[in-house]
């Protein structure tokens, strides 16, 4: 059964980007089948599981049931799995981590990542939970009382045209990768489509844009308002001048995020800074 297994990996990941390691956390990698046992997320670190924005690639394995394909990190559209047929399927990352699809293994068939099981990363921790399911071994638990998955980062994914702008976002809004690039601003809203791709806005729609759209101060609080995405994080921070010459540094609030709420208003406590400049960035989350 290993033996079985093991040849189909070898097979498939030749279809992956060479020597893509695993993202997965070296402690915190085993899932349990209450039927089948320990799942190992790491694999053997240079075939593991990898999550990325838009989809996850490698394998997991279990010493009963051998490796589990989570795809191949190449769907057929150039954005995400289209899970209509065995050469395009795998297990998607959408809206705020939420795992989408089907992962296959040649001993077991089919294991589904779906809304019942309602498996996810949280982008904030790297933390995996919820369920995967397989018709022939049952649920598969992402974390439980002993152990947890999380994984260290999130594979931003393949950048062929080198415009810093990861290809499946070019693609998820473009015909082709030339439509966007490093410098480009369609919308006229003042961003260039690059950064909206780093604040997680959108590049065709002018009122789409991260931008403060309240602030006051009581002192010693610092009222913030601005309009969020469920996909990123955010830092307000200070500097001397609009410029930042002197740097900007975070206001004393950390991380804030991420929320379903189209808005963040946050109240931070800062009595020192009372004529400086305030801005707020957004945070990509877990990318290398
Ligand atoms: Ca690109
Ligand atoms: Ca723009
Ligand atoms: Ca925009």
């Amino acid at each position: 059964m290993y033996k079985a297994g093991w040849i189909l990996g070898l097979l498939l990941t030749g279809a992956l980007v060479a020597g893509a390691a695993t993202t997965m956390n070296e402690t915190n990698s085993f899932a349990y089948s209450a039927n089948t046992g320990w799942i190992n997320l790491q694999g053997d670190i240079t075939n593991g599981m990898i999550i990325g924005e838009y989809v996850c690639s490698g394998y997991m394995y279990g010493a009963n049931i051998g490796w589990i394909n989570l795809g191949s990190g190449l769907p057929t559209n150039g954005i995400q799995y289209g899970n209509g047929s065995a050469d395009d399927f795998g297990v998607n990352v959408e809206g705020e981590g939420l795992l989408r699809g089907y992962a296959y293994g040649a001993n077991i068939g089919w294991i589904a990542f779906e809304t019942n099981g309602d498996p996810r990363v949280d982008i904030r921790t790297g933390n995996l939970d919820g369920y995967a399911y397989g018709a022939n071994i049952g649920w598969i638990n992402l974390s439980n009382l002993y152990a947890y998955t999380q994984t260290d980062q999130i594979n931003p994914g393949a950048d062929t045209d080198g415009d810093g702008i990861a290809d499946a976002w070019e693609l998820s809004r473009a015909a082709d990768l030339n439509f966007f690039t490093h410098t480009s601003e369609h919308d006229g809203d003042g961003y260039t489509d690059y950064d909206e791709y780093l604040a997680g806005t959108e590049p065709l729609d002018a009122g789409s844009y991260l931008a403060i759209v309240d602030s006051s101060r009581t002192d010693p609080d610092l009222d913030v308002s601005w309009a969020a995405t469920n996909t990123r994080m955010y830092v307000v921070e200070q500097a001397d001048d609009v410029e930042g010459s002197g740097g900007w540094t975070d206001v004393g609030g950390g991380l804030i995020g991420p929320t379903t709420n189209t808005e963040i208003s946050a109240t931070i406590s800062d009595a020192t800074n009372e004529t400086s400049i305030i801005r707020v960035r957004a945070q990509r989350p877990l990318i290398p």
